[in-house]
């Protein structure tokens, strides 16, 4: 299952809409086959492994880090595939919350007289679906919040310098958190001030994430690096109704996608735009600034996890500060999300931290 699981990683980020799958099959202890959900979400992981494995898939124990789906898409579900293969084990992870599925996978293996052992390494993979599993049972996709800072918390000097705060490899990094991920959003404060063009460059991506910006007035350029590459890669713009409409159209040649959001108090409502994004199917989304809309979307408690990169360098109070008001009242309001995972990155410190409960 620890190997289906890295399989299926291969897939966070290039998926969506659907979950990251990986799929081992053995036979008397070998490797007979190895697949994982294929770019775009299709083919799923158990047809990949099972066309590799051919005749050796009889008698064979799958391990999937998802419960097989069981409904009829492009091609029939893979617990029957499973089945016409002649697998006689099946071990799996999770249950499939997509009500096309939910049990009815396990079911029909069952069924068929095939051994099926459930819950194994669960919360691994709840953790690597975490995405799919929230856009599924509610609605939202999963938020990571990036944020590359000096040691004492600045993104930016008094004159707006911020290039680089962190090294090479912590840059590099970024670029595989970027595309791990199927959407990475900015707010119209970071696009005006750093014209950012938000692809992934380098690493031989397999489709790039889509770029998010959030601007409710549609202050930002259709003639910037987003609106001028909007044809060649995706660009979805979150705005408020009252967007002027001039704005409106100029956004919309660009070949960008226009999402109007409701506004509550002059102020996009946050919890209602990701809830659009994760309509249109979205389940990984990485926020890359600015300040304000980190501390927005911490504020409503949108935020699954923080990445955090802090570079070796001091600021000082003058710089800007890494988040905007999170409106504390007192200490015991304030996020204490849990440390998961720290690594260092040349000079550079990378450190994951988790809003969710434990
Ligand atoms: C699997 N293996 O690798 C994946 C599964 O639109 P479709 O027909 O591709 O179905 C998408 C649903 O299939 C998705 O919501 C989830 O329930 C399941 N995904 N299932 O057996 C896979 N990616
Ligand atoms: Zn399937």
């Amino acid at each position: 299952m620890a190997h289906a699981l890295r399989l299926a990683a291969r897939g966070l980020g290039n998926v969506w809409p659907n979950p990251a799958v990986g799929c081992v099959l053995v036979r008397d202890g070998l490797v007979v086959g190895r697949g994982w959900t294929q770019p775009g979400g299709r083919p799923h992981a158990e047809v990949r492994a099972l066309d590799q494995a051919g005749a050796q898939a009889r008698g064979a124990t799958a391990y999937v880090t998802l419960e097989p789906c069981a409904h009829h898409g492009k091609t029939p579900p893979c617990a029957e595939a499973l089945i016409a293969a002649g697998v006689a084990r099946v071990v799996t992870a999770l249950t499939d919350p997509d009500p096309r599925v939910s049990g009815k996978g396990h079911t029909m293996l069952r069924t068929a007289g095939i051994a099926v052992s459930e819950g194994v390494m669960a919360e691994q993979a709840t953790r690597l679906n975490a995405g799919f599993l929230k856009r599924v049972t509610q609605g939202l996709p999963f938020v990571t919040v990036k944020l590359a800072t000096s040691l004492d918390g600045r993104i930016a000097t008094a004159t707006g310098e911020s290039r680089w705060i962190t090294g090479a490899e912590a840059r590099r990094k970024v670029h595989a958190l970027r595309l791990a991920h199927d959407a990475v959003m900015v707010g119209s404060g970071t696009a005006l001030a750093d014209d950012p063009d938000l692809t992934v460059r380098d690493l031989g991506a397999p489709r790039q994430p889509v770029r998010i910006l959030v601007d409710r007035a549609l202050r930002h350029a259709p003639d910037s690096r987003l609106g001028r590459s909007a044809k060649d890669h995706p660009v979805w713009v979150l705005h408020g109704a009252s967007a002027p409409d001039p704005a409106r159209r100029a956004w919309d040649k660009t070949g960008a996608e226009l999402i109007a959001v409701p506004e509550t108090d002059g102020r996009l409502d946050l919890a209602a735009a990701l809830r659009s994004l994760a309509g249109r199917g979205l389940t990984r989304i990485l926020n890359e600034g600015g300040s304000t809309l980190a501390a927005a979307l911490i504020r409503a408690g949108l935020v699954d996890d923080l990445a955090l990169f802090s570079g070796g360098v001091l600021i000082g109070a003058e710089g800007h500060p890494a988040l905007g008001d999170l409106r504390l009242a007192a200490l015991a309001d304030a996020p204490r999300p849990i440390l998961r995972q720290t690594e260092r990155l040349g000079p550079d410190l990378y450190s994951l931290w988790s809003f969710a409960r434990p």
